[in-house]
């Protein structure tokens, strides 16, 4: 990773002009690690805009006081992406997962830098920064700034690493959650993150509404091969009822594994341009393939699918029964 690390600080070196950008529903590692970068760049002179296809969910915003980052629309940002000579894309290893920004970044003459840490990438960059192995994208830019000038790592960006790490790593529970992660956290809160105020800002600050569609979703718990495999679905009358949306159901799947027995946990909900599935499982079901069978993608332990069947039970019957082919 040296190697990589040298090549890409030589470039946030000797540009000036950058745009960083992010997947579709961005998370905490996805913000906080535009956050994080974009105030490193900021800190040595450079321009940065910060576009994302979507809204920053309000977990997020605390990370982002300044509401630096912007929600992408062509007839303002065009141009930046046009004239940026470099864009860096984060916590995303496909082009598409940038959605109204692709065939613009897709166009840009800009070097083209992936930091990430998902599975089966697409060539689409310039210089690729993934490390597989990483917990989360935030751990992967925290090792680059110490390697820059580990003064570089302030209070702000900090909190922005922790907040990736605390919610990638399922805060400090997933199997990457090693001794050197929690040197990488204990690190960052000697830098000035304080974890209970980030934990209390991204988990404790949700709506009744929320807690509400939970209550319907759970309702539709449903276990099959042998108690090997769990499925909850949220559908759009669910939302209509509660008031709610696609991204008040992040982290729902999670409840699905905490079932004894259950290798493979999956959460199917109900959009207006098809359904999407979120797979979740334990220890050597690469749920990632299942998720591939289904034009999806991600970690071993942790993937997404997006289908455009109108079909909620006929999705539901199909990925479970393909997921038997996964099960041990
Ligand atoms: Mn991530």
């Amino acid at each position: 990773m040296r190697k990589e690390f040298d090549a890409c600080l030589a470039l946030f070196e000797h540009k000036q002009r950058f745009v960083l950008s992010t997947h579709v529903n961005p998370d905490p590692d996805a913000i906080g690690s535009e956050i994080a970068l974009a105030s490193f760049l900021k800190s040595r002179g450079k321009d940065v805009a910060v576009l994302n296809h979507s809204a920053t969910p309000a977990n997020c915003l605390f990370l982002d006081p300044e509401r630096s980052i912007a929600q992408f629309s062509a007839e303002q940002h065009a141009d930046l992406i046009s004239t940026a000579e470099v864009i860096v894309v984060l916590d995303a290893n496909q082009l598409d997962r940038l959605q109204s920004l692709h065939p613009f970044v897709l166009k840009s003459a800009a070097i083209k830098i992936c930091i990430d840490h998902h599975l089966e990438r697409q060539p689409f960059a310039d210089l690729y920064i993934v490390d597989e192995e990483a917990a989360a994208t935030g751990e992967i830019l925290f090792n680059l700034f110490l390697h820059c000038d580990p003064k570089s790592v302030t209070k702000e960006i900090a909190t922005a690493l922790y907040a990736a790490i605390m919610t990638d790593s399922g805060s400090f529970r997933f199997p990457k959650t090693d001794a050197a992660l929690h040197r990488v956290v204990a690190d960052l809160i000697e830098r000035g993150a304080d974890p209970a105020q980030i934990y209390y800002e991204t988990y404790e600050q949700g709506s009744a509404k929320r807690l509400q569609l939970l209550g319907h979703v759970l309702s539709t718990l449903k276990i099959d091969h042998e108690g090997r495999v769990a499925s909850v679905y949220a559908s759009r009358a669910m939302f209509a009822k509660t008031g709610t949306t696609e991204e008040d159901t992040e982290n729902f799947v999670t409840y699905t594994l905490t079932i004894a027995g259950v290798q493979v946990g999956l959460m199917f909900t109900e959009l207006a341009e098809g359904v999407k599935i979120s797979f979740r499982s334990r220890g050597e079901i690469a749920v990632n393939k299942l998720a591939q069978d289904f034009g999806g993608n991600g970690h071993k332990n942790a993937a997404g699918a997006r289908t455009n069947t109108q079909q909620l039970d006929g999705i539901i019957s199909r990925v479970v029964e393909r997921a038997k082919a996964y099960l041990v």
